[in-house]
């Protein structure tokens, strides 16, 4: 009888704990979506949910086709540009790793960003995908 009251308690605290954890994680994480010309879509996630300046930036890129296929044989980078100004060329790669392409940002002034998403596969014309990250903070 006591055991049972326990492994309820217990039980309970760990729902409680994944469910916290499961925000937390979603709270601190830029997630963006586009879908991509040929179908499917592109999602570009950073480790963060607010971007700083001069500050290395995780970000993963995932790509699924139309079929729910996952594509993990192309070449993806990313532009960092500035719409209001241009900057100098800004353009982390992404390495598959796992399960998606990994990479790192630096963004090297603060205001508006947007991240050109270049993807070349392998027998397709390249592909590049426009992501506006809104405005980078001063670290
Ligand atoms: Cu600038």
């Amino acid at each position: 009888m006591k055991n049972k009251l326990l492994r309820t308690c217990l039980t309970a605290f760990f729902v409680c704990l994944l469910l916290s954890l499961s925000v937390a994680a979603f709270a601190t994480e830029t997630r963006l979506e586009k879908a991509m010309p040929e179908g499917g879509t592109a999602i570009l996630t950073f480790a963060s949910d607010q971007l700083l300046t001069m500050t290395e930036t995780p970000f993963t890129v995932e790509l699924t086709g139309g079929t729910g296929k996952v594509f993990s044989d192309a070449a993806v980078s990313l532009r960092l540009v500035m719409p209001a100004m241009a900057m100098p060329l800004n353009k982390p790669k992404a390495i598959w790793l796992d399960d998606a392409y990994h990479g790192q940002a630096v963004f090297t002034m603060a205001g508006e960003w947007n991240a050109i998403m270049i993807i070349q596969r392998p027998g397709h014309d390249v592909i590049d995908l426009t992501f506006k990250l809104g405005r980078v903070q001063m670290r």
